[in-house]
């Protein structure tokens, strides 16, 4: 009834009177009136005027289906948006809607996470309302080594959308977090369902700090949009212009499943390359300079006796960024 009343005051864009909302929706003008203090409550700008009802004024920074669907121009991302106030997991949800048969890009949003990952099993803090937490079931055909090439345009995506949006210099370091002036804003995590040759589903988990004013003392490296910006964003904004943008990318991706249009845009991104980074992998923790992208989304080092290596996954610090002086 809620979504109803919103949407008759949106459509209408100037005073609606309560006995003109009450006849379309069938309730009595008492109802009514308990919604719109019930939306007033949850921080929509109502106004309302004895004579000539009332007007939707000013909708608050959330991210609940409606909200969300309501100014997303997409064909396949976010058709379906199921929106929680609270979950353990985004990409626990999306996985166990995947399981039960969910379409491709449906979109599971939290205001919160209590169990909020990272990789390798890492917490990811996730306090409520300030941060995108999102998750997007894909369904695509591709082998299983490809799908970490999905969260490198993932990551270039968020990249662009995040700059598109607040103006702010964004930088990927490799693999896919998205840096600001030095501290990451945003992560990935991509988690799938697959057997040897085919992929059940994929899961791509993004968080972006968006408004948070501070961080606790354990996230040394760790910034908000509005921390580097002094200003808050709304959240809606930068989940718009990043589905638009990756859906677009996506659907290319899985027509023609290379990376060499997205390359040269992630490379112009790319915070690593150039740089000296320390690589740990396998227990072995050695220094070079990062070279290039490959093909397939790895990035290609240098050693200092010539030789060139292609790493694949581990942890790749870079001179100056989170630490390493
Ligand atoms: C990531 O892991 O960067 C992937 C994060 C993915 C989070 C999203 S939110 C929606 C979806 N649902 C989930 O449960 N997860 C996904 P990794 O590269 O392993 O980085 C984790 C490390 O980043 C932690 O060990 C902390 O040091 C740091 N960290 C934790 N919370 C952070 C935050 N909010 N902002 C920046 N750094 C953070």
């Amino acid at each position: 009834m809620k979504e109803f009343v919103l949407k008759f005051l949106r459509d209408q864009g100037k005073y609606a009177s309560g006995e003109e909302i009450s006849q379309k929706l069938g309730v009595t003008r008492a109802s009514v009136w308990k919604i719109i203090k019930k939306l007033q409550a949850e921080g929509y700008t109502i106004q309302s005027s004895p004579r000539k009802g009332y007007r939707l004024v000013e909708t608050p920074n959330v991210i609940t289906r409606e909200e969300v669907a309501n100014i997303l121009q997409t064909q396949l991302l976010g058709k379906n948006i199921q929106y929680y106030e609270e979950v353990d997991s985004t990409n626990n949800k999306a996985k166990e809607v995947a399981r039960l048969g969910a379409s491709e890009g449906t979109i599971i949003l939290a205001d919160k996470q209590t169990l909020g990952r990272g990789r390798l099993g890492r917490h990811w803090s996730s306090p409520a309302k300030v941060g995108i937490w999102m998750s997007i079931v894909l369904r695509p055909p591709l082998l299983p080594y490809q799908v970490s090439q999905l969260t490198l345009i993932a990551g270039v995506n968020m990249c662009e959308a995040i700059q598109e949006v607040t103006g702010l210099e964004c930088k990927i370091k490799w693999p896919n977090d998205v840096v600001v002036n030095g501290k990451k804003v945003c992560g990935i995590l991509t988690e799938m369902s697959a057997e040897m040759e085919r992929i059940n589903h994929i899961v791509v988990g993004i968080g972006v700090n968006v408004n948070h004013k501070s961080f606790p003392e354990e996230l040394p490296h760790a910034t908000s949009l509005a921390i580097e910006a002094k200003k808050d964003y709304s959240r809606r904004d930068i989940i718009k212009a990043f589905l638009e943008k990756f859906e677009r990318d996506y659907i290319q991706y899985k027509e023609n499943p290379t990376l060499i249009s997205i390359l040269p845009r992630y490379e112009a991104s790319c915070i690593t390359l150039n740089n000296r980074v320390r690589i740990i992998m396998n227990n072995e923790e050695f220094i070079a300079q990062a070279i290039k992208i490959g093909e397939q989304g790895d990035l290609i080092v240098r050693m200092d006796n010539g030789e060139e290596k292609m790493i694949v996954s581990g942890e790749v610090s870079v001179r100056g960024l989170y630490g390493y002086s």
